[in-house]
Protein backbone atom coordinates (compact mmCIF):
# COMPACT_ATOMS: atom_id res chain seq x y z
CA UNK A 1 0.00 0.00 0.00
CA UNK A 2 1.55 3.56 -0.95
CA UNK A 3 2.20 5.22 1.97
CA UNK A 4 -0.27 8.34 0.92
CA UNK A 5 -3.18 5.73 0.96
CA UNK A 6 -2.29 4.28 3.49
CA UNK A 7 -1.96 7.68 5.55
CA UNK A 8 -5.50 9.23 3.62
CA UNK A 9 -7.16 5.75 5.16
CA UNK A 10 -5.90 6.31 8.59
CA UNK A 11 -7.47 9.88 8.11
CA UNK A 12 -10.44 8.80 7.04
CA UNK A 13 -11.00 5.66 8.45
CA UNK A 14 -9.73 6.37 12.17
CA UNK A 15 -8.67 10.11 12.50
CA UNK A 16 -11.44 11.78 11.54
CA UNK A 17 -14.16 9.69 13.33
CA UNK A 18 -12.12 10.15 16.72
CA UNK A 19 -12.09 14.22 15.91
CA UNK A 20 -15.52 14.57 14.99
CA UNK A 21 -16.69 12.45 18.48
CA UNK A 22 -14.73 14.30 20.46
CA UNK A 23 -16.99 17.55 18.85
CA UNK A 24 -19.74 15.67 19.82
CA UNK A 25 -23.38 16.52 17.67
CA UNK A 26 -23.85 20.25 17.00
CA UNK A 27 -27.15 22.09 16.67
CA UNK A 28 -26.20 24.47 13.54
CA UNK A 29 -25.40 27.16 15.71
CA UNK A 30 -21.49 26.24 16.72
CA UNK A 31 -21.83 28.89 19.15
CA UNK A 32 -24.71 27.65 20.77
CA UNK A 33 -24.95 27.83 24.47
CA UNK A 34 -23.92 24.94 27.24
CA UNK A 35 -27.54 24.00 27.52
CA UNK A 36 -28.85 24.58 24.11
CA UNK A 37 -26.12 21.88 22.87
CA UNK A 38 -27.62 19.79 25.66
CA UNK A 39 -31.06 19.72 24.48
CA UNK A 40 -30.21 19.53 21.13
CA UNK A 41 -28.20 15.79 22.15
CA UNK A 42 -30.77 14.61 24.50
CA UNK A 43 -33.94 15.60 22.27
CA UNK A 44 -31.74 13.13 20.05
CA UNK A 45 -31.10 10.43 23.08
CA UNK A 46 -34.21 10.57 24.37
CA UNK A 47 -36.26 9.53 21.19
CA UNK A 48 -34.97 6.02 21.27
CA UNK A 49 -37.46 6.01 24.92
CA UNK A 50 -40.74 7.66 23.60
CA UNK A 51 -42.01 10.99 22.15
CA UNK A 52 -42.95 13.85 24.57
CA UNK A 53 -46.09 15.37 24.66
CA UNK A 54 -46.42 19.06 23.88
CA UNK A 55 -49.17 21.30 24.49
CA UNK A 56 -49.21 25.05 23.04
CA UNK A 57 -50.51 27.68 25.49
CA UNK A 58 -50.52 25.03 27.96
CA UNK A 59 -49.90 27.36 31.42
CA UNK A 60 -52.16 30.25 30.06
CA UNK A 61 -55.53 29.16 30.05
CA UNK A 62 -57.76 25.84 28.89
CA UNK A 63 -61.51 25.91 27.79
CA UNK A 64 -62.85 26.78 31.14
CA UNK A 65 -60.33 28.83 32.68
CA UNK A 66 -57.52 31.62 32.25
CA UNK A 67 -54.63 32.49 34.13
CA UNK A 68 -54.71 30.29 37.22
CA UNK A 69 -51.62 29.85 38.33
CA UNK A 70 -50.25 26.50 38.26
CA UNK A 71 -52.88 24.94 35.77
CA UNK A 72 -53.19 22.84 32.77
CA UNK A 73 -55.42 21.23 31.59
CA UNK A 74 -53.52 18.35 31.02
CA UNK A 75 -52.34 18.66 34.52
CA UNK A 76 -56.37 18.25 35.56
CA UNK A 77 -56.77 15.59 33.34
CA UNK A 78 -53.30 13.59 34.14
CA UNK A 79 -51.88 15.07 37.46
CA UNK A 80 -48.78 15.93 35.16
CA UNK A 81 -47.50 18.89 33.39
CA UNK A 82 -46.65 18.30 29.29
CA UNK A 83 -43.42 17.58 28.86
CA UNK A 84 -43.06 20.62 25.97
CA UNK A 85 -44.53 24.26 26.48
CA UNK A 86 -46.02 25.48 23.15
CA UNK A 87 -46.45 29.18 22.42
CA UNK A 88 -47.09 32.11 19.77
CA UNK A 89 -45.44 35.31 19.05
CA UNK A 90 -47.69 36.95 16.71
CA UNK A 91 -48.14 40.57 17.38
CA UNK A 92 -45.11 41.24 18.93
CA UNK A 93 -43.84 42.96 16.01
CA UNK A 94 -46.24 45.24 16.17
CA UNK A 95 -45.79 45.96 19.39
CA UNK A 96 -48.93 44.60 20.70
CA UNK A 97 -48.77 43.87 24.69
CA UNK A 98 -50.76 40.98 23.48
CA UNK A 99 -50.49 38.39 21.36
CA UNK A 100 -52.37 37.53 18.82
CA UNK A 101 -54.80 34.73 20.82
CA UNK A 102 -54.99 37.37 24.01
CA UNK A 103 -52.08 36.19 25.95
CA UNK A 104 -49.76 39.22 27.11
CA UNK A 105 -46.32 38.66 26.47
CA UNK A 106 -45.01 39.79 30.42
CA UNK A 107 -46.88 37.18 31.19
CA UNK A 108 -45.52 34.70 28.67
CA UNK A 109 -41.72 35.38 29.37
CA UNK A 110 -43.05 34.55 33.30
CA UNK A 111 -44.72 31.22 32.17
CA UNK A 112 -41.77 29.83 29.95
CA UNK A 113 -39.47 30.46 32.60
CA UNK A 114 -42.10 28.50 35.16
CA UNK A 115 -42.08 25.12 32.26
CA UNK A 116 -38.27 25.38 31.58
CA UNK A 117 -37.68 25.32 35.77
CA UNK A 118 -39.90 22.16 35.76
CA UNK A 119 -37.52 20.48 33.18
CA UNK A 120 -39.77 20.97 30.27
CA UNK A 121 -38.92 21.98 26.36
CA UNK A 122 -40.31 25.27 25.44
CA UNK A 123 -40.96 26.05 21.72
CA UNK A 124 -42.23 29.40 19.82
CA UNK A 125 -43.95 29.62 16.71
CA UNK A 126 -44.51 32.76 14.89
CA UNK A 127 -47.92 34.40 13.08
CA UNK A 128 -46.21 37.45 12.17
CA UNK A 129 -48.69 39.76 10.44
CA UNK A 130 -47.79 40.36 6.34
CA UNK A 131 -44.88 42.98 6.55
CA UNK A 132 -46.04 44.15 3.36
CA UNK A 133 -49.77 45.21 3.47
CA UNK A 134 -49.76 45.30 7.51
CA UNK A 135 -52.43 42.78 7.75
CA UNK A 136 -52.59 39.32 9.15
CA UNK A 137 -50.63 35.99 8.67
CA UNK A 138 -52.97 34.56 6.81
CA UNK A 139 -53.20 37.69 3.85
CA UNK A 140 -51.07 36.31 1.07
CA UNK A 141 -50.10 39.53 -0.94
CA UNK A 142 -47.84 38.74 -3.84
CA UNK A 143 -44.42 39.96 -3.71
CA UNK A 144 -44.40 39.59 0.45
CA UNK A 145 -41.26 38.01 1.22
CA UNK A 146 -39.53 39.16 -1.75
CA UNK A 147 -40.06 42.52 -0.37
CA UNK A 148 -38.44 41.63 3.22
CA UNK A 149 -35.43 40.05 1.29
CA UNK A 150 -32.22 42.32 1.41
CA UNK A 151 -32.62 45.01 -1.17
CA UNK A 152 -36.65 44.55 -0.92
CA UNK A 153 -38.56 47.65 -0.04
CA UNK A 154 -39.78 46.06 3.50
CA UNK A 155 -35.77 44.73 4.51
CA UNK A 156 -35.32 47.30 7.10
CA UNK A 157 -39.21 47.26 8.45
CA UNK A 158 -38.65 43.01 8.93
CA UNK A 159 -35.33 43.41 10.64
CA UNK A 160 -37.07 45.99 12.71
CA UNK A 161 -39.12 42.89 13.60
CA UNK A 162 -36.35 40.68 14.49
CA UNK A 163 -35.04 42.86 16.84
CA UNK A 164 -38.23 43.03 18.56
CA UNK A 165 -38.18 38.83 18.44
CA UNK A 166 -34.38 38.56 19.42
CA UNK A 167 -35.00 41.11 22.65
CA UNK A 168 -38.02 39.01 23.46
CA UNK A 169 -35.60 35.72 23.48
CA UNK A 170 -32.74 38.01 25.68
CA UNK A 171 -35.76 38.08 28.39
CA UNK A 172 -35.86 34.07 28.89
CA UNK A 173 -33.29 34.21 31.64
CA UNK A 174 -33.63 31.70 34.39
CA UNK A 175 -33.14 32.95 37.92
CA UNK A 176 -29.17 32.48 37.65
CA UNK A 177 -29.33 34.79 34.53
CA UNK A 178 -28.95 31.21 32.31
CA UNK A 179 -30.86 31.81 28.82
CA UNK A 180 -33.70 29.44 27.95
CA UNK A 181 -33.53 27.33 24.82
CA UNK A 182 -36.29 27.68 22.80
CA UNK A 183 -36.95 25.48 19.63
CA UNK A 184 -37.99 28.20 17.13
CA UNK A 185 -40.48 27.46 14.42
CA UNK A 186 -41.00 30.08 12.29
CA UNK A 187 -43.02 29.92 9.09
CA UNK A 188 -44.74 26.84 9.75
CA UNK A 189 -47.06 24.66 7.47
CA UNK A 190 -44.72 26.26 4.39
CA UNK A 191 -46.51 24.07 1.75
CA UNK A 192 -49.59 25.26 2.61
CA UNK A 193 -51.54 28.26 0.62
CA UNK A 194 -52.86 29.82 3.76
CA UNK A 195 -49.91 31.90 5.28
CA UNK A 196 -48.34 34.78 3.29
CA UNK A 197 -44.68 32.75 3.03
CA UNK A 198 -47.00 29.77 2.38
CA UNK A 199 -46.77 27.58 -0.88
CA UNK A 200 -47.23 29.38 -4.17
CA UNK A 201 -47.14 32.88 -2.69
CA UNK A 202 -43.26 32.48 -3.19
CA UNK A 203 -40.92 30.24 -4.96
CA UNK A 204 -38.38 28.17 -3.48
CA UNK A 205 -35.50 30.01 -3.81
CA UNK A 206 -37.63 32.91 -2.02
CA UNK A 207 -38.22 31.43 0.85
CA UNK A 208 -34.47 29.82 1.32
CA UNK A 209 -33.62 33.00 1.38
CA UNK A 210 -35.77 34.29 3.68
CA UNK A 211 -35.48 31.53 5.85
CA UNK A 212 -31.37 31.74 5.69
CA UNK A 213 -31.70 35.16 6.30
CA UNK A 214 -33.96 35.23 9.18
CA UNK A 215 -31.24 32.41 10.83
CA UNK A 216 -28.51 34.03 10.45
CA UNK A 217 -29.84 37.84 11.16
CA UNK A 218 -30.58 36.14 14.98
CA UNK A 219 -27.54 34.00 15.45
CA UNK A 220 -25.09 35.87 13.67
CA UNK A 221 -26.03 39.91 13.91
CA UNK A 222 -27.81 39.55 17.10
CA UNK A 223 -26.07 36.67 18.70
CA UNK A 224 -28.66 35.15 19.90
CA UNK A 225 -27.01 31.48 21.20
CA UNK A 226 -30.03 29.64 22.72
CA UNK A 227 -32.19 28.60 19.73
CA UNK A 228 -32.54 25.82 17.85
CA UNK A 229 -34.54 25.98 14.28
CA UNK A 230 -37.27 24.04 13.55
CA UNK A 231 -38.58 23.77 9.91
CA UNK A 232 -42.15 22.37 9.09
CA UNK A 233 -44.74 21.74 6.42
CA UNK A 234 -48.16 20.71 6.51
CA UNK A 235 -49.40 17.23 5.52
CA UNK A 236 -47.25 16.36 2.33
CA UNK A 237 -47.49 13.59 0.01
CA UNK A 238 -43.96 12.88 -1.01
CA UNK A 239 -40.53 13.56 0.23
CA UNK A 240 -39.76 15.76 -2.77
CA UNK A 241 -42.52 17.58 -1.36
CA UNK A 242 -41.20 17.93 1.91
CA UNK A 243 -37.82 19.13 1.02
CA UNK A 244 -39.00 21.66 -2.03
CA UNK A 245 -37.99 24.52 -0.01
CA UNK A 246 -35.78 23.03 2.60
CA UNK A 247 -32.73 25.43 3.01
CA UNK A 248 -30.38 22.81 3.82
CA UNK A 249 -28.77 20.54 6.52
CA UNK A 250 -26.69 24.19 7.96
CA UNK A 251 -30.21 25.81 8.40
CA UNK A 252 -32.21 23.28 10.55
CA UNK A 253 -32.19 21.69 13.79
CA UNK A 254 -35.69 19.93 14.08
CA UNK A 255 -37.63 18.92 10.92
CA UNK A 256 -41.13 18.41 11.34
CA UNK A 257 -44.65 18.92 10.07
CA UNK A 258 -47.86 19.73 11.31
CA UNK A 259 -51.74 17.55 10.54
CA UNK A 260 -54.55 18.06 11.74
CA UNK A 261 -57.02 15.12 11.11
CA UNK A 262 -60.53 17.74 10.15
CA UNK A 263 -63.21 14.96 8.46
CA UNK A 264 -60.46 12.13 7.88
CA UNK A 265 -61.67 8.53 9.46
CA UNK A 266 -59.56 7.70 11.92
CA UNK A 267 -57.53 4.93 9.46
CA UNK A 268 -57.20 7.29 6.75
CA UNK A 269 -55.39 9.44 9.58
CA UNK A 270 -53.35 6.75 11.03
CA UNK A 271 -52.23 5.82 7.26
CA UNK A 272 -51.57 9.36 6.58
CA UNK A 273 -49.40 9.97 9.90
CA UNK A 274 -47.64 6.63 9.56
CA UNK A 275 -46.73 7.59 5.50
CA UNK A 276 -45.36 10.73 6.40
CA UNK A 277 -43.42 9.70 9.80
CA UNK A 278 -41.80 7.01 8.37
CA UNK A 279 -40.60 9.80 5.35
CA UNK A 280 -40.00 12.24 8.16
CA UNK A 281 -37.97 9.69 10.12
CA UNK A 282 -35.68 8.42 7.25
CA UNK A 283 -34.86 12.06 6.66
CA UNK A 284 -33.97 12.45 9.97
CA UNK A 285 -31.64 9.71 10.10
CA UNK A 286 -30.04 11.00 6.66
CA UNK A 287 -29.54 15.00 7.65
CA UNK A 288 -29.44 13.74 11.51
CA UNK A 289 -31.95 15.85 12.41
CA UNK A 290 -34.55 15.84 15.15
CA UNK A 291 -37.67 14.87 13.84
CA UNK A 292 -41.03 16.21 15.06
CA UNK A 293 -44.70 16.60 14.86
CA UNK A 294 -44.88 19.83 15.53
CA UNK A 295 -48.81 20.52 15.86
CA UNK A 296 -51.38 18.16 15.66
CA UNK A 297 -55.47 17.84 16.54
CA UNK A 298 -57.39 14.49 16.17
CA UNK A 299 -61.23 13.66 16.54
CA UNK A 300 -61.81 14.32 20.23
CA UNK A 301 -65.46 12.99 19.75
CA UNK A 302 -63.81 9.64 19.49
CA UNK A 303 -63.48 8.86 23.39
CA UNK A 304 -60.30 6.41 22.78
CA UNK A 305 -58.96 8.28 20.18
CA UNK A 306 -55.98 8.78 22.16
CA UNK A 307 -55.20 5.07 22.37
CA UNK A 308 -57.15 3.78 19.82
CA UNK A 309 -56.10 6.26 16.95
CA UNK A 310 -52.84 8.48 18.04
CA UNK A 311 -51.14 5.91 19.57
CA UNK A 312 -51.72 3.59 16.51
CA UNK A 313 -50.41 6.06 14.19
CA UNK A 314 -47.28 7.14 15.95
CA UNK A 315 -46.11 4.88 18.41
CA UNK A 316 -44.26 2.95 15.96
CA UNK A 317 -41.85 5.64 15.50
CA UNK A 318 -39.10 7.48 16.65
CA UNK A 319 -40.00 11.25 17.04
CA UNK A 320 -39.20 13.40 19.52
CA UNK A 321 -41.86 15.17 19.93
CA UNK A 322 -45.61 16.43 19.32
CA UNK A 323 -47.27 19.32 20.29
CA UNK A 324 -51.15 19.56 20.89
CA UNK A 325 -52.55 22.62 19.66
CA UNK A 326 -54.16 25.45 21.70
CA UNK A 327 -57.54 24.43 24.04
CA UNK A 328 -58.89 28.06 23.00
CA UNK A 329 -62.49 26.82 24.83
CA UNK A 330 -65.76 29.20 23.16
CA UNK A 331 -65.09 30.42 19.20
CA UNK A 332 -67.89 33.07 18.80
CA UNK A 333 -69.79 30.77 17.07
CA UNK A 334 -70.59 29.54 20.61
CA UNK A 335 -68.62 25.69 19.72
CA UNK A 336 -65.76 25.07 21.68
CA UNK A 337 -62.15 24.61 19.94
CA UNK A 338 -59.35 22.37 22.06
CA UNK A 339 -56.92 19.50 20.74
CA UNK A 340 -56.33 18.03 24.24
CA UNK A 341 -59.02 16.62 27.19
CA UNK A 342 -60.23 18.71 29.85
CA UNK A 343 -61.50 17.91 32.75
CA UNK A 344 -64.69 16.21 32.32
CA UNK A 345 -63.73 15.82 28.41
CA UNK A 346 -65.36 12.30 27.15
CA UNK A 347 -61.36 11.59 25.99
CA UNK A 348 -60.66 12.15 29.33
CA UNK A 349 -60.04 8.61 30.80
CA UNK A 350 -58.34 7.40 27.10
CA UNK A 351 -55.96 9.85 27.35
CA UNK A 352 -54.86 8.54 31.21
CA UNK A 353 -54.02 5.38 29.50
CA UNK A 354 -52.32 7.38 26.99
CA UNK A 355 -50.32 8.92 29.81
CA UNK A 356 -49.55 5.78 30.92
CA UNK A 357 -48.03 3.98 28.22
CA UNK A 358 -44.70 3.54 28.40
CA UNK A 359 -44.25 5.42 24.38
CA UNK A 360 -45.73 8.72 26.30
CA UNK A 361 -43.44 11.12 27.92
CA UNK A 362 -44.71 14.38 30.00
CA UNK A 363 -43.58 16.26 32.55
CA UNK A 364 -42.16 14.18 35.31
CA UNK A 365 -40.40 11.98 32.27
CA UNK A 366 -38.36 14.80 31.32
CA UNK A 367 -37.95 16.20 34.81
CA UNK A 368 -35.42 13.07 35.41
CA UNK A 369 -34.42 13.20 32.17
CA UNK A 370 -32.16 16.55 32.73
CA UNK A 371 -32.25 17.69 29.27
CA UNK A 372 -30.70 20.76 29.67
CA UNK A 373 -27.90 19.00 31.72
C1 LIG B 1 -54.81 28.92 14.71
C2 LIG B 1 -56.04 29.09 15.57
C3 LIG B 1 -56.22 30.58 15.80
C4 LIG B 1 -54.95 31.19 16.36
C5 LIG B 1 -53.74 30.84 15.51
C6 LIG B 1 -52.45 31.35 16.11
O1 LIG B 1 -54.60 27.58 14.41
O2 LIG B 1 -55.91 28.43 16.81
O3 LIG B 1 -57.27 30.77 16.71
O4 LIG B 1 -55.07 32.58 16.42
O5 LIG B 1 -53.67 29.46 15.37
O6 LIG B 1 -52.15 30.79 17.36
Amino acid sequence: MPFRFAFSMLVYFFLVPVITAGQGDMPIDKAATKETTSLYRNLKKLSGKGFMFGHQDALAYGVNWKYEDGRSDIKDVTGDYPAVYGWELGHLEIDKPVNLDSVPFKKMQQLIIQGYDRGGVITISWHLNNPLTGKSAWDPAAGTVSSILPGGSKNNLYKEWLDKVAAFMIGLKDENGTFIPVIFRPYHELNGNWFWWGGKHCSSEEFKKLWIFTVSYLRDEKKLHHLLYAYNTDRFSSREEYLEKYPGDEWVDVIGFDIYQRNSSNEKFISDIDKMLSTLEDLSKEKNKIPALTEFGGNLSDSSWWTGTFLKAIGNHQISYVLGWRNAGAKSTGELEFYVPYRGQSTEKDFVKFYQDAKTLFGEDVKNEKLYK
